[in-house]
């Protein structure tokens, strides 16, 4: 993935209009987008292949079933024009595996969801975060996902990956803050709402360039 501007769109609208627009609108202020299921099951799948043909595209379906559930879905997002695929560690290596294994296949990028950003992840994923880091590690994830609204937790988590990547959501709309995210060794920040429900996307995204200096 290219690292230009260290940002990735979380195109989480239900409009496939809107969606190509706000995603041709706005390609010079993004490394990336992440396409999930609002977006999907809205629009149809179609809607990764017709805005990876220009961008590339995170399909974020957070896989989290069985090794063969998962390499069919895997299969299906990196057929439609995905380069990368969002996957849970907690279904075990198996299943993660099946998942790393399309990625390979495909030349495309795994990474693995290691606790998130919401509060309520508190309860399960944080105790168990690190054991999925080092199963991202083990299975040879290109990177893992960490919560910008726990910078410590990005902390925590770079110790265990070493130089794989750490893509972070969480920055606006939860809360979290894209310098201090980019300060505890995330990577990338994925900004979703924040730009998206802006009444100026464009400079939504501007300004949290200038808040890291890439502007
Ligand atoms: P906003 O909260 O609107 O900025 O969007 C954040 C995006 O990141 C959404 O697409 C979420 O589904 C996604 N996300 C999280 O918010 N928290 C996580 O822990 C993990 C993800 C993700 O895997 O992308």
């Amino acid at each position: 993935m290219k690292k230009d501007t260290q940002l990735i769109l979380a195109l989480d609208v239900t409009s496939r209009a809107r969606a190509l627009s706000l995603a041709r609108g706005l390609i010079d202020y993004f490394d990336a987008i992440k396409i999930g299921y609002p977006l999907i099951l809205a629009s149809g799948l179609s809607i990764v292949k017709e805005i990876s043909a220009f961008f590339p595209v995170i399909a974020d379906l957070k896989i989290a079933d069985t090794p063969n559930t998962n390499r069919l879905i895997c299969e299906a997002a990196l057929a439609a024009g995905a380069s990368g695929i969002i996957a849970h560690a907690f279904p075990g290596w198996d299943s993660l595996q099946a998942c790393a294994k399309s990625a390979a296949d495909w030349g495309a990028d795994l990474f693995v969801v290691t606790e998130m950003s919401h509060p309520g992840a508190e309860l399960f994923m944080t105790p168990l975060a690190e054991q999925m880091a080092r199963l991202a590690v083990d299975v040879g994830a290109a990177g893992v996902v960490a919560p910008a609204t726990r910078p410590e937790r990005i902390k925590q988590v770079r110790s265990i990956i070493g130089n794989r990547i750490i893509i972070s959501p969480g920055v606006g709309a939860q809360g979290g803050s894209a310098s201090q995210a980019l300060g505890a060794g995330a990577d990338f920040l994925i900004l979703g709402r924040s730009v998206y429900e802006a009444e100026d996307p464009e400079a939504s995204a501007k300004s949290v360039l200038k808040e890291i200096d890439l502007l």
